[in-house]
Protein backbone atom coordinates (compact mmCIF):
# COMPACT_ATOMS: atom_id res chain seq x y z
CA UNK A 1 0.00 0.00 0.00
CA UNK A 2 1.35 3.26 -0.42
CA UNK A 3 1.22 6.16 1.74
CA UNK A 4 -1.59 7.95 1.34
CA UNK A 5 -3.90 4.78 2.34
CA UNK A 6 -2.32 4.82 5.79
CA UNK A 7 -3.27 8.47 6.52
CA UNK A 8 -5.76 8.85 9.58
CA UNK A 9 -7.51 11.98 10.89
CA UNK A 10 -8.27 12.28 14.66
CA UNK A 11 -11.13 14.03 15.40
CA UNK A 12 -14.11 14.51 17.84
CA UNK A 13 -17.65 14.79 16.70
CA UNK A 14 -18.26 18.54 18.10
CA UNK A 15 -14.82 20.05 16.86
CA UNK A 16 -14.67 22.72 14.41
CA UNK A 17 -11.25 22.37 13.59
CA UNK A 18 -11.36 19.00 12.74
CA UNK A 19 -14.71 19.65 10.98
CA UNK A 20 -12.92 21.73 8.44
CA UNK A 21 -9.92 18.56 7.78
CA UNK A 22 -13.47 16.16 7.46
CA UNK A 23 -14.55 18.88 5.00
CA UNK A 24 -11.36 19.74 3.19
CA UNK A 25 -10.84 15.55 2.93
CA UNK A 26 -14.17 14.72 1.47
CA UNK A 27 -14.06 18.11 -1.20
CA UNK A 28 -10.79 17.76 -2.34
CA UNK A 29 -11.06 14.08 -1.93
CA UNK A 30 -7.72 13.57 -0.33
CA UNK A 31 -7.35 9.22 0.58
CA UNK A 32 -7.95 9.71 4.71
CA UNK A 33 -9.28 7.53 7.05
CA UNK A 34 -11.32 9.37 9.59
CA UNK A 35 -11.50 7.82 13.14
CA UNK A 36 -13.54 9.49 15.90
CA UNK A 37 -12.44 9.85 19.31
CA UNK A 38 -14.45 10.72 22.52
CA UNK A 39 -14.35 14.01 24.42
CA UNK A 40 -13.06 14.75 26.49
CA UNK A 41 -10.01 13.38 24.67
CA UNK A 42 -8.19 10.41 26.72
CA UNK A 43 -5.14 11.58 28.50
CA UNK A 44 -2.82 9.24 26.75
CA UNK A 45 -4.10 11.71 23.52
CA UNK A 46 -1.29 13.36 24.93
CA UNK A 47 1.07 10.80 23.72
CA UNK A 48 -0.02 11.72 20.28
CA UNK A 49 -0.45 15.77 20.16
CA UNK A 50 1.34 17.45 23.05
CA UNK A 51 -1.19 20.29 23.17
CA UNK A 52 -4.03 17.20 24.08
CA UNK A 53 -6.10 18.25 20.83
CA UNK A 54 -7.92 17.21 17.80
CA UNK A 55 -7.62 17.45 14.71
CA UNK A 56 -4.41 14.99 14.36
CA UNK A 57 -3.46 13.78 11.07
CA UNK A 58 -1.33 10.71 10.91
CA UNK A 59 0.61 9.36 7.70
CA UNK A 60 3.48 7.50 7.58
CA UNK A 61 6.26 8.51 10.14
CA UNK A 62 4.47 11.57 10.52
CA UNK A 63 1.86 13.17 13.58
CA UNK A 64 0.38 16.21 12.28
CA UNK A 65 -1.38 18.66 13.74
CA UNK A 66 -2.51 21.77 14.38
CA UNK A 67 -4.52 22.89 11.84
CA UNK A 68 -2.57 24.82 10.18
CA UNK A 69 -0.68 21.88 9.34
CA UNK A 70 -2.89 19.65 8.23
CA UNK A 71 -4.43 21.80 5.97
CA UNK A 72 -1.21 22.25 4.12
CA UNK A 73 -0.67 18.59 4.36
CA UNK A 74 -3.83 17.73 2.65
CA UNK A 75 -3.46 20.20 -0.20
CA UNK A 76 -0.22 18.66 -0.84
CA UNK A 77 -1.62 15.09 -0.96
CA UNK A 78 -4.79 15.69 -3.03
CA UNK A 79 -4.29 13.76 -6.33
CA UNK A 80 -4.57 16.16 -8.98
CA UNK A 81 -4.09 19.47 -7.27
CA UNK A 82 -7.80 19.64 -7.41
CA UNK A 83 -7.81 22.36 -4.56
CA UNK A 84 -8.06 25.73 -5.14
CA UNK A 85 -4.51 27.97 -5.24
CA UNK A 86 -4.14 29.89 -2.17
CA UNK A 87 -1.76 32.56 -2.40
CA UNK A 88 1.51 32.17 0.03
CA UNK A 89 0.72 36.02 1.68
CA UNK A 90 -2.54 37.26 1.28
CA UNK A 91 -4.84 34.22 1.69
CA UNK A 92 -3.01 32.24 4.25
CA UNK A 93 -2.76 35.33 6.22
CA UNK A 94 -6.86 35.46 6.29
CA UNK A 95 -6.86 31.63 7.22
CA UNK A 96 -4.64 32.21 10.04
CA UNK A 97 -6.88 34.83 11.43
CA UNK A 98 -9.88 32.44 10.68
CA UNK A 99 -8.43 30.00 12.78
CA UNK A 100 -6.66 32.57 15.56
CA UNK A 101 -10.30 33.76 16.03
CA UNK A 102 -11.67 30.12 15.78
CA UNK A 103 -9.55 29.35 19.06
CA UNK A 104 -10.64 32.27 21.15
CA UNK A 105 -14.11 31.34 20.46
CA UNK A 106 -13.17 28.23 21.57
CA UNK A 107 -11.71 29.16 25.09
CA UNK A 108 -14.39 31.75 25.80
CA UNK A 109 -17.30 28.90 24.82
CA UNK A 110 -15.43 26.35 26.93
CA UNK A 111 -15.37 29.23 29.22
CA UNK A 112 -18.93 30.31 29.75
CA UNK A 113 -20.34 26.72 29.01
CA UNK A 114 -18.15 25.26 32.61
CA UNK A 115 -19.29 28.26 34.45
CA UNK A 116 -16.33 29.50 35.59
CA UNK A 117 -16.58 32.76 37.63
CA UNK A 118 -14.18 35.25 38.63
CA UNK A 119 -12.86 34.11 42.47
CA UNK A 120 -10.40 36.87 42.56
CA UNK A 121 -8.99 40.36 42.35
CA UNK A 122 -8.45 40.75 38.64
CA UNK A 123 -4.75 42.14 38.62
CA UNK A 124 -4.90 41.56 34.83
CA UNK A 125 -6.87 44.82 34.15
CA UNK A 126 -9.55 43.19 31.60
CA UNK A 127 -11.52 39.57 31.57
CA UNK A 128 -10.08 37.17 29.16
CA UNK A 129 -13.34 35.87 28.19
CA UNK A 130 -14.33 38.98 27.72
CA UNK A 131 -11.66 39.99 25.68
CA UNK A 132 -11.91 36.87 23.26
CA UNK A 133 -15.42 37.57 22.44
CA UNK A 134 -14.01 40.90 21.58
CA UNK A 135 -11.61 39.77 19.27
CA UNK A 136 -14.03 37.55 17.66
CA UNK A 137 -15.88 40.18 16.64
CA UNK A 138 -13.24 42.56 15.27
CA UNK A 139 -11.94 39.66 13.02
CA UNK A 140 -15.57 39.11 11.96
CA UNK A 141 -15.69 42.53 11.32
CA UNK A 142 -11.99 42.61 9.43
CA UNK A 143 -13.17 39.42 7.37
CA UNK A 144 -16.30 40.99 6.56
CA UNK A 145 -14.47 44.07 5.09
CA UNK A 146 -12.31 41.94 2.11
CA UNK A 147 -15.27 39.05 1.68
CA UNK A 148 -16.43 39.23 -1.91
CA UNK A 149 -18.22 36.23 -3.94
CA UNK A 150 -16.31 34.22 -1.64
CA UNK A 151 -13.36 34.77 0.46
CA UNK A 152 -10.10 34.33 -1.67
CA UNK A 153 -11.10 33.76 -5.88
CA UNK A 154 -14.24 32.92 -7.34
CA UNK A 155 -14.86 29.41 -5.59
CA UNK A 156 -15.20 28.38 -1.95
CA UNK A 157 -11.63 27.52 -0.53
CA UNK A 158 -10.57 26.24 2.72
CA UNK A 159 -10.70 30.00 4.65
CA UNK A 160 -14.66 29.94 3.26
CA UNK A 161 -14.60 26.01 4.83
CA UNK A 162 -13.26 27.10 7.66
CA UNK A 163 -15.14 30.53 8.62
CA UNK A 164 -18.29 28.33 7.90
CA UNK A 165 -17.18 25.34 10.25
CA UNK A 166 -16.01 28.21 12.94
CA UNK A 167 -19.71 30.04 12.96
CA UNK A 168 -21.95 27.04 12.62
CA UNK A 169 -20.13 25.46 15.81
CA UNK A 170 -20.93 28.88 17.64
CA UNK A 171 -24.37 28.35 16.63
CA UNK A 172 -24.78 24.94 18.03
CA UNK A 173 -22.86 25.31 21.16
CA UNK A 174 -23.10 29.03 22.36
CA UNK A 175 -24.80 31.66 19.77
CA UNK A 176 -22.95 34.62 19.01
CA UNK A 177 -23.54 37.90 16.62
CA UNK A 178 -22.09 37.45 13.26
CA UNK A 179 -25.51 37.12 10.99
CA UNK A 180 -25.20 40.93 10.88
CA UNK A 181 -22.11 40.98 8.49
CA UNK A 182 -24.26 40.16 5.11
CA UNK A 183 -21.51 38.67 3.02
CA UNK A 184 -20.40 36.11 5.90
CA UNK A 185 -23.44 35.25 6.02
CA UNK A 186 -24.73 34.30 2.48
CA UNK A 187 -21.01 32.64 2.34
CA UNK A 188 -22.27 30.51 5.37
CA UNK A 189 -25.61 29.86 4.13
CA UNK A 190 -24.18 28.55 0.55
CA UNK A 191 -22.07 26.01 2.06
CA UNK A 192 -23.82 24.66 4.64
CA UNK A 193 -26.12 22.79 2.28
CA UNK A 194 -23.03 21.15 1.06
CA UNK A 195 -22.80 17.32 1.40
CA UNK A 196 -19.21 17.87 3.29
CA UNK A 197 -20.94 20.41 5.59
CA UNK A 198 -24.51 17.70 6.15
CA UNK A 199 -22.18 15.01 6.72
CA UNK A 200 -19.72 16.29 9.15
CA UNK A 201 -22.39 18.55 10.83
CA UNK A 202 -22.34 18.52 14.87
CA UNK A 203 -24.39 16.05 16.77
CA UNK A 204 -26.94 18.32 19.19
CA UNK A 205 -25.80 18.97 22.58
CA UNK A 206 -27.48 16.49 25.62
N1 LIG B 1 -5.17 25.44 17.58
C1 LIG B 1 -5.70 24.10 17.49
C2 LIG B 1 -7.11 24.08 18.04
C3 LIG B 1 -7.70 22.69 18.17
C4 LIG B 1 -8.79 22.63 19.24
O1 LIG B 1 -9.14 23.63 19.88
N2 LIG B 1 -9.31 21.43 19.44
C5 LIG B 1 -10.29 21.22 20.49
C6 LIG B 1 -11.64 20.87 19.91
S1 LIG B 1 -12.35 22.25 19.08
C7 LIG B 1 -9.89 20.02 21.33
O2 LIG B 1 -9.30 19.11 20.84
N3 LIG B 1 -10.25 20.03 22.61
C8 LIG B 1 -10.02 18.91 23.44
C9 LIG B 1 -9.62 19.31 24.82
O3 LIG B 1 -9.42 20.51 25.04
O4 LIG B 1 -9.51 18.42 25.64
C10 LIG B 1 -5.66 23.66 16.03
O5 LIG B 1 -5.55 24.52 15.16
O6 LIG B 1 -5.69 22.46 15.75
Amino acid sequence: MDKLNHAKLYFIDGSPFARLCRILIDEWQVPVQKEIVPFPLPDDFFAINPMGQVPVLETVGETIFPTSQIVEQLWAMTVETTAPYLDPLADRQLLTVILGMGNFLVLATQQARAGLEQVGENKLGFNPSERHFERVQRCLDWIEERAETWLTGDEPNVCDYALACILLWSDSRHPIEWRNRTKIADIVDRLQTRQSFVDSAPAPLK
